[in-house]
């Protein structure tokens, strides 16, 4: 499924900050309205306990290794407060490596309130999800299915019953959604991290070796069925 046309109406014209279309019927006041934009929570660092300095290394090499492939879609790591401790490694780990700040960059806010509250578009969110991909939780799962309403449970059966760790799925939202309607999020993307909290099913103990390489392979995942929205 593809991002319908109405989120980028006047893409080619989206290099222009300050282009203002006759031909779209309304005015695009930033360019970053059309940028399509994928919106993810750091994976696995809190319900899941993984350690911060290692996810932020492994957040970083895979945004750098993928921003190269982007054109015209950028990336955003959001969490919910000034505080958080992973974006600011991200923050600084992403400047030391000099990623283009247009493509990556990090965002304090709710991830289901990003348009209403912050004023960013972004067309695609990433949801920590857990292997059942069940709504509540806590967390930003439970954020995230809460603020879609019903739909997503039912979008999400359709689309897969449980998720490997790793792995990720990707989730067209019917437009009756609010998250949909009011924040003009389309897909809906999950992603099931490793898990390091002796509390959840399937814990690592520890193991850092395996927890990175499922790390990573989230991140692959992800970003790969972000590329497969932006196609
Ligand atoms: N907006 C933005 N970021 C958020 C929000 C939000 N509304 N809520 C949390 N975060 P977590 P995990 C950040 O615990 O560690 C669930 O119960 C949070 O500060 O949601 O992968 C699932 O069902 C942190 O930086 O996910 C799984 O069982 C990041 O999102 C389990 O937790 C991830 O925190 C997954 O654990």
């Amino acid at each position: 499924p593809q991002i319908s046309k109405e989120n980028r109406p006047c893409s080619k014209e989206a290099e222009d900050v300050s282009v203002v279309s006759a031909s779209c019927g309304k005015e695009v006041k930033e360019s970053e309205d059309n940028i399509l934009t994928l919106a993810f929570p750091s994976i696995s660092t809190a319900d899941f306990q993984f350690n911060n300095e290692k996810a932020s290394d492994i957040i970083v090499e895979k945004v750098d290794e993928f921003v190269g492939k982007l054109e015209n879609a950028r990336l955003v790591l959001v969490d919910l407060s000034n505080g958080s401790k992973i974006l600011s490694l991200v923050k600084a780990k992403a400047a030391q490596k000099n990623i283009d700040p247009k493509k990556f960059f990090t965002f304090v806010g709710d991830i289901t309130r990003l348009y209403s509250r912050g004023g960013l578009r972004c067309n695609v969110i990433a949801n920590a999800a857990n292997w059942r991909l069940k709504p509540g939780g806590g967390g930003v799962n439970a954020s995230i299915f809460s603020a879609a309403g019903p739909a997503l449970e039912v979008a999400t059966k359709e689309r897969a019953k449980s998720l490997l760790p790793g792995r990720a799925v990707v989730v067209p939202l019917p437009m009756d959604s609010p998250l949909y309607s009011r924040e003009g999020v389309s897909h809906v993307i999950h992603v099931l991290g490793p898990n390091m909290n002796p509390q959840r099913p399937n814990c690592l103990n520890n193991d850092y070796s395996k927890g990175s390489e499922i790390l990573q392979q989230a991140y692959t995942s992800l970003f790969d069925g972000f590329a497969s929205i932006v196609r």
